[in-house]
């Protein structure tokens, strides 16, 4: 890595003095970032292969969604729910067109579009299943990430996520991932839903087995059980399709999306599904002050027109076949797994000793679990980045 000069150390210094040390990051301080590019104080930059986690799909600073931000900003930003505002019908118009549901309920960061399926799930099971009330339970899978609520690590097998957090909320119960016979003895007469992520991502971008997500999606039916899909960091583009379950043809009956809804430049999520289900919320019982704000509306249409119009799911098709290709060509690799530009090395040492030997070559990666080394750049990256990108990893492993 560069050394941090004495500005960046200042910096960090004062992060660690008044900040919670609820995060480990790698030591460099992004100052301004364009495209796949990351700027630190010191002007030093960086491609990025982190994608804030795939919320910048489009790339930093795309300036149509800044654009669009601005002019939203100017007129009105937030009136609350109390009243209407006049971008909220014509964005889930485009929202609910693109994923192809009839409605969509706006929230801001995923986790909350993540209670808000969740809830969404239980109310269905009490007032259309017949499932006795308290009794309703969501199957999840070993491994999952859904976010930090308390709701949301209750779901979780992570002791990390969980110790001394308690006492945690009951109704989970956990399978298996990419195990249908598994899923198949997980269900009960009392399950509501199965919650899935179409490939793990935190998990170190597990893929399940080819058959797994239409067998599960078959199995949800059979039973009865809603078959809810957490996207918040394979949709989108994320992995070559606009969702991960359009790899085999699945539709989920709640669908969660949120990450790159914002386009990087505002936290934006939603929870889709039908009239049906969605009609359940009757007024007052779910919402948040900012959830459909005007600034969301209008940062989400943007984010929206970028995917589509710059054909973002096929360019990360293309970019990714390219790169997973070219990687499994590299020595001291394990497996590389991924699907589009959602990409996990397993390595044979270290992934975070790795991920600092990239920071020296100018790429910010990150590290999940010990050996898992994770690629995941803005999907407008082009194929010059790609090469240099292989080049570095070639050096460093
Ligand atoms: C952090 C991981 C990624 C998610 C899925 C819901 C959420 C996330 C599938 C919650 C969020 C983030 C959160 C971020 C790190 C990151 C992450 F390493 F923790 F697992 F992306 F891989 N469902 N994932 O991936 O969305 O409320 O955060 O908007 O620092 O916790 P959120």
């Amino acid at each position: 890595m560069q050394t941090a000069t004495h500005q960046a150390q200042q910096l960090i210094q004062l992060e660690e003095k008044y900040g919670a040390h609820n995060y480990d990051p790698l030591n460099v301080v992004i100052e301004r970032a364009e495209g796949v590019w990351l700027y630190d104080v010191d002007g030093n930059r960086y491609l990025d292969c982190i994608s804030a986690y795939s919320a910048v799909n489009q790339g930093h600073a795309h300036p149509r969604i800044v654009a669009a931000l601005e002019e939203q900003a100017e007129k009105v930003s937030l009136v609350s729910r109390a009243v209407r505002n006049a971008r909220l019908g014509g964005y889930l118009e485009k929202l609910t067109r693109l994923c192809g549901y009839d409605m969509a309920l706006p929230t801001n960061t995923g986790v909350e579009a993540v209670e808000t399926a969740i809830k969404l799930a239980r109310r269905w099971a009490y007032d259309v299943k017949g499932i006795a009330e308290d009794a309703a339970e969501i199957i999840v899978f070993e491994n999952n990430f859904h976010g930090r609520t308390i709701a949301a690590i209750s779901a979780s097998s992570e002791p990390k996520y969980r110790r001394g957090f308690g006492p945690l909320t009951p109704g989970f119960s956990l399978a298996r991932y990419g195990d249908i016979a598994a899923l198949q003895s997980a269900i009960t007469p009392n399950t509501a839903a199965i919650l899935i992520e179409p490939i793990q991502g935190e998990g170190g971008v597990l893929v399940p087995p080819d058959g797994y997500l239409s067998g599960a999606r078959e199995l949800c039916s059979r039973n009865n059980v809603l078959f809810i899909a957490d996207e918040i960091q394979t949709g989108l583009g994320r992995t070559g399709d606009l969702f991960a379950c359009d790899y085999e043809d699945v539709k989920p009956d709640i669908l969660i999306i949120g990450k790159a809804l914002g386009g990087g430049i505002y936290p934006v999520s939603a929870t889709l599904a039908s009239r049906d289900l969605m009609l359940l919320f009757r007024p007052g019982e779910h919402g948040s002050t900012f959830g459909g704000n005007p600034l969301a509306c209008a940062v989400g249409e943007a984010a929206i027109d970028v995917i589509v119009e710059e054909q973002l799911p096929q360019r990360s098709r293309e970019s990714g076949a390219f790169l997973r290709d070219q990687l499994r060509k590299l020595p001291n690799i394990k497996e590389v797994r991924g699907r589009g530009l959602l990409i996990g090395l397993e390595l044979d040492g270290s992934a975070r000793t790795v991920a600092e030997a990239l920071l020296a070559k100018s790429i910010v990666a990150k590290d999940t679990h010990r050996h898992v080394l994770r690629i995941a750049p803005p999907l407008i990256i082009e194929q010059p980045q790609l090469e240099s990108l292989v080049t570095a990893l070639k050096e460093v492993l």
